[in-house]
């Protein structure tokens, strides 16, 4: 069976979460002690050298990073939507998932962590990011129900968890009426899942 070894409240482990739900894959959740930072542990930087979570483990086969582990979910479980093999529409999708690895984690996500957690972070930086950021979030989304294609892919699993917990970040999303539209879309699909801290549309 398929195991995700993973921290309950970060956002990049929702999003495998989330893909697996949607997909209909079981598998075992492994939550690593974050208070006694398991993931430096050596046994765990086996699996990962960057001692971050998320981590998946398929048989034999360990990957790190939430973006990379989408993609593995899509290409050998999903269908050929969530990431198709079509160049233009993989560019477009990766496109996002690049947006995920930078934009977000150092805007919205880093906000959270900051509000949250007490990281310590550059705010006027973060915030500035995050504005950019949503200003183009809305302006894609005002002509699409979703971010890369026509489809439902994992450009929008990979975008969805650190917006939808925006709030959490002190960061409005009253002005962006298309992005919680999106928000929404996402929410109302069968399979969908939430964690702590997202406040759901609807
Ligand atoms: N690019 C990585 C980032 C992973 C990441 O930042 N993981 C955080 C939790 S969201 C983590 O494990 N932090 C603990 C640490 O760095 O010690 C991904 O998308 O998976």
């Amino acid at each position: 069976m398929i195991e995700l070894y993973e921290f309950d409240i970060s956002g990049n482990c929702h999003k495998v979460r989330l893909l697996l739900s949607l997909l209909n894959i079981s598998y075992q959740s492994i939550e690593l002690n974050r208070t006694e930072r398991e993931q430096k542990s050596a046994e765990f930087l086996a699996k990962n050298s960057f001692g971050q979570v998320p981590v998946l483990k398929d048989g034999d086969l360990i990957i790190r990073d939430s973006q990379a582990i989408l993609v593995y979910l899509a290409r050998a479980y999903g269908e050929e939507k969530w990431f198709p093999n079509d160049a233009v529409q993989a560019a477009e999708i990766t496109q996002w998932l690049s947006t995920a690895a930078n934009e977000i984690a150092h805007g919205p996500a880093a906000l959270r962590a900051h509000h949250k957690l007490g990281r310590a972070i550059n705010l006027e930086a973060a915030n500035q990011i995050t504005q950019n950021l949503l200003n183009i979030l809305e302006a894609q989304l005002a002509h699409k129900d979703w971010l890369a294609t026509d489809n439902l892919t994992i450009a929008d699993i990979a975008v969805y968890p650190y917006i939808a917990l925006a709030n959490e970040g002190k960061v409005d999303l009253a002005d962006f009426p298309a992005i919680r539209k999106w928000l929404g879309r996402i929410e109302k699909l069968d399979g969908f899942v939430s964690m702590a801290g997202i406040e759901l549309q609807s």
